[in-house]
């Protein structure tokens, strides 16, 4: 791919406010739409999104030039490998509740000395047209984003933070909800108070923090508490409050 503005990546750590919204359908027209919408990223889901890496790399054609990255199933080094490969502009990668594990996914991301990211010919790599060029920013220029969403992570996040190339550490509220026993409700206190932890450990060490919220109302507050990666609204929620709205609003 060429380069001509800042990196996602660039922009990540440099503490610009980043608005992206979620894909969860494998449908290349929709992230088409949102695209066009003049979000700064997608969060492409790969995690809970019905999709394969081809699918994922179609929707990543149809974004054109706005960032996507991809939340991967898991920290395993093969959908780490193939979101990459596949042109994404970083990855996010879900329940990561030890520095290990983020050391761990931070090799996979990285190309050799730094990592181990295995070495192929992808959309990346233009298809080998520009394999050097990429080879040679592709580490700077990788996001490596870590979801912290469970007590242990909070428990160890001071570490997580400050396992050296991890740019971000992204909030999973309902994931987070769920391992306090208080699923769904985002806004108990339990929840929160985890989320300050997270975010006091995230300041100290100079990570950046993300997000994720339904509305913009939810995300809103974490602006002005320093947040500056954030993921509002769901292209399946979008599709059913518009589809409800419109037709309550005749009902009427
Ligand atoms: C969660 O809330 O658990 C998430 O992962 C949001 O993306
Ligand atoms: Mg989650």
């Amino acid at each position: 791919m060429k380069q001509t503005r800042p990196s996602f990546a660039e922009r990540l750590r440099r503490g610009d406010l980043l608005i992206g919204t979620l894909v969860s359908l494998p449908s290349p027209e929709v992230t088409e739409i949102l695209a066009g919408c003049g979000y700064d990223w997608l969060f492409i889901d790969a995690e809970h999104g019905a999709f394969n890496p081809q699918q994922a790399q179609a929707m990543l054609q149809a974004a054109g030039e706005c960032p996507c990255i991809v939340r991967v199933p898991s920290g395993d080094e093969v959908w780490i490998k193939k979101a990459l490969d596949i042109g994404a502009a970083g990855v996010i990668v879900p329940q990561v509740h030890t520095a290990e594990q983020a050391r761990l996914i931070v090799g996979a991301c990285k190309y050799s000395p730094t990592g181990s990211r295995g070495v192929g010919i992808g959309r990346a790599h233009r298809y080998g047209q520009e394999f050097e060029q990429y080879i040679r920013r592709a580490n700077k220029q990788t996001a490596v984003i870590l979801q912290a969403e469970s007590q242990q992570a909070v428990d160890n996040i001071r570490a997580i933070a400050a396992v050296p190339g991890v740019d971000a550490i992204f909030i999973g509220p309902y994931d987070l909800s769920a391992s306090l026993k208080r699923i769904g409700r985002v806004r108990d206190r339990k929840v929160t108070n985890a989320i300050a932890r997270i975010r006091k450990a995230c300041k100290a060490a100079g990570v950046r923090l993300g997000y994720f919220g339904v509305s913009s109302a939810a995300v809103r507050p974490c602006i002005r508490k320093g947040f500056t990666l954030l993921a509002v609204g769901v292209d399946s929620l979008f599709i059913t409050q518009s589809a409800q709205e419109t037709l309550a609003d005749l009902r009427n």
